[in-house]
């Protein structure tokens, strides 16, 4: 399988039940992504606190460039009135919502992801929003241009009908994240190629990651959502509340942690 671009017209529930993932070209505008583009940037360099503590070390270009979790909730922000207006727009909203249904956000999150940073090892979403009993789906849109060079995401294809599976310990020279899935044999990864304003649409079970930037000079930097299915009833502490699409806030039930890797264990960390 090749994650090839999905044209406009395709059956997008019939794309996403069949793959897993479906890549759409050109969601948002060049001018909309160079807002955004603009806005994180002076934000990171001017106050990065909103950054997520991954424990990288202080000399670790993702101690400068911390991964920006839930900036949707800072309404005292640029970047959060941003990222909120675009976690509710129409134009993702209704892309998800012809593959899965109606949905409420659960989670936004900003990568800068420098040259030389490393990447975030394999993983499946849904190990982590638990989101029950449907799973959750992620929008990945591309603010630069992303490829194997500069830590792209990689998939699994076709992961999305797997179960989710306990990770063990990731490689610390290519990843932040410290918790991987090792692929079964005869399993691949499939790098993905996307352009500024493109966003790939996946499954909570795809297994799914990126490696190290190992360009000299391109940021590869993305904006994330994480929605899940109004039929959901339970999920994470972590990410409620949850974000209608009229923009109130939602309460379900939290999930008690664990799941598929025993009662008791905690993520280290969001996904
Ligand atoms: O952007 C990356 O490198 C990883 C992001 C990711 O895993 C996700 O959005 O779930």
């Amino acid at each position: 399988m090749t994650i090839t671009a999905t044209p406009p017209d395709a059956d997008l529930a019939q794309r996403y039940a069949e793959d897993g993932v479906v890549h759409l070209t050109s969601i948002l505008d060049r001018d909309e992504i160079d807002t955004l583009r603009d806005a994180f940037m002076a934000q990171v360099t001017s106050d990065s606190s909103l950054g997520h503590d991954d424990g990288v070390p202080k000399d670790d270009i993702l101690a400068r460039y911390p991964r920006f979790i839930h900036p949707h909730r800072h309404p005292e922000l640029e970047v959060g009135r941003l990222t909120r207006r675009y976690m509710l727009d129409r134009r993702i909203l209704d892309r998800v919502e012809a593959m899965i249904g109606p949905v409420n956000g659960a989670q936004s999150m900003f990568y800068f992801k420098p040259p030389t940073a490393r990447g975030q090892a394999m993983h499946q979403d849904n190990l982590f929003l638990q989101s029950h009993p449907e799973t959750c789906i992620a929008v990945w849109i591309a603010i630069d241009r992303v490829d194997d060079e500069n830590g792209g995401l990689q998939m699994v294809p076709r992961s999305h009908t797997f179960e989710l599976i306990c990770p063990g310990d990731a490689d610390p020279e290519t990843s932040f994240s410290k918790q991987a899935i090792h692929l079964p044999d005869g399993m691949s990864t499939e790098q993905t190629v996307m352009e500024p304003g493109d966003a790939l649409f996946f499954h909570g079970s795809m297994v799914h990651g990126s490696g190290p930037n190992r360009s000299a000079d391109r940021f590869r930097r993305s904006l994330i959502f994480h929605y899940v299915p109004q039929s959901s009833v339970e999920m994470a502490k972590f990410y409620l509340p949850l974000l209608s699409p009229s923009g109130e806030e939602i309460r379900v039930t939290e999930s008690t942690e664990g799941g598929v890797c025993g009662d008791g264990w905690v993520p280290a960390g969001p996904h």
